[in-house]
């Protein structure tokens, strides 16, 4: 089992080729999203970042667990202070967060897919989720936190007894040694930088859409509690929703919120 720690000083160094605020980072945390909110509602500058080597406490949606083991994957919280320009367009942060992840694996050869809205897929398994926060100021929002949490080396993959949907690694997909665990987030966030830019763009959405798990197969949303919504998986609607056609060819849309996709058997 490889276990590769990471380096305080030589994370910080490449990570300050990125214009980021400021980075926090630790050894071990309960959640890097718990801290990133608190300090987002002390002032944070945009961009500034958290991240742990282990999380004791990492959440998924809805309170999950979320498995973060020392020295085997990335548990990240990024802030950002959305601009008026960005505000009108802020339904679509899970899939520039998903994107950036996805495409970061794209460019180590491998064939991600989003399974939406939070989840990214290598060979049909959950390699990364997404967890997005917000802090409120009154009815505006003050800022958001993107929590990434991405599978790195094997002894990143929680045992099958934890789990709801299958996972792996990007270890396990790769034929060699992924690359070290700073130079994977920092590709993370310059892709996420650039995305950030484009965020009202239809390239956005059409280039998270070419990434869609399920894509023209039958899917069931399951949303809350309820039955599950069955249909074709169309696309992406603008605001980052998304589209379904039912048995009898009518559009379904599905907005964000606590949705698990599944393949129909
Ligand atoms: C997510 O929730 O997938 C969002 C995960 C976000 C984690 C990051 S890590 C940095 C930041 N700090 C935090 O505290 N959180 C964020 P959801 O779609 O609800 O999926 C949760 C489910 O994924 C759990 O119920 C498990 O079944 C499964 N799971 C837990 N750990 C996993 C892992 N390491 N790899 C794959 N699946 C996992």
């Amino acid at each position: 089992m490889v276990l590769i720690y990471m380096n305080e000083q030589s994370l910080k160094k490449t990570l300050s080729k990125l214009n980021l605020g400021s980075v926090r980072y630790f050894d071990s945390i309960g959640s890097t999203n718990d801290e990133a909110l608190a300090w987002a509602a002390r002032g944070a500058r945009d961009l500034s970042i958290v991240v742990a080597d282990e999380q004791t406490h990492g959440r998924g949606r809805l309170d999950r667990k979320w498995f973060t083991p020392k020295g085997s994957g990335l548990a990240v919280s990024l802030i950002l202070r959305p601009s008026a320009e960005q505000r009108p367009h802020l339904s679509r942060t899970v899939g520039l967060a998903a994107l950036s992840i996805a495409e970061s694996c794209s460019k180590l050869g491998l064939a991600p897919r989003i399974k939406w809205p939070n989840d990214i897929l290598l060979n049909g398994k959950k390699t990364a989720g997404v967890l997005i926060e917000t802090v409120w100021s009154g009815e505006d929002v003050d800022s958001l936190v993107i929590g990434m949490g991405i599978n790195i080396y094997k002894a990143s993959v929680p045992p099958v007894e934890l789990l709801q949907f299958p996972a792996t690694s990007l270890e396990d997909s790769l034929e060699k040694d992924p690359p070290a665990r700073e130079e994977i987030l920092f590709n993370v966030l310059k892709l996420l930088i650039q995305w950030r830019e484009r965020m009202g763009t239809n390239e956005l959405i059409n280039s998270w859409n070419e990434l869609l798990a399920f894509r023209g197969e039958q899917v069931q949303a399951y949303v809350g509690g309820e039955s599950p919504i069955n249909g074709e998986l169309l696309g992406l609607e603008s605001d980052g929703s998304l589209r379904l056609h039912d048995a009898q060819g009518k559009p379904v849309i599905i907005h964000f919120g606590d949705v698990s996709l599944r393949l129909r058997a």
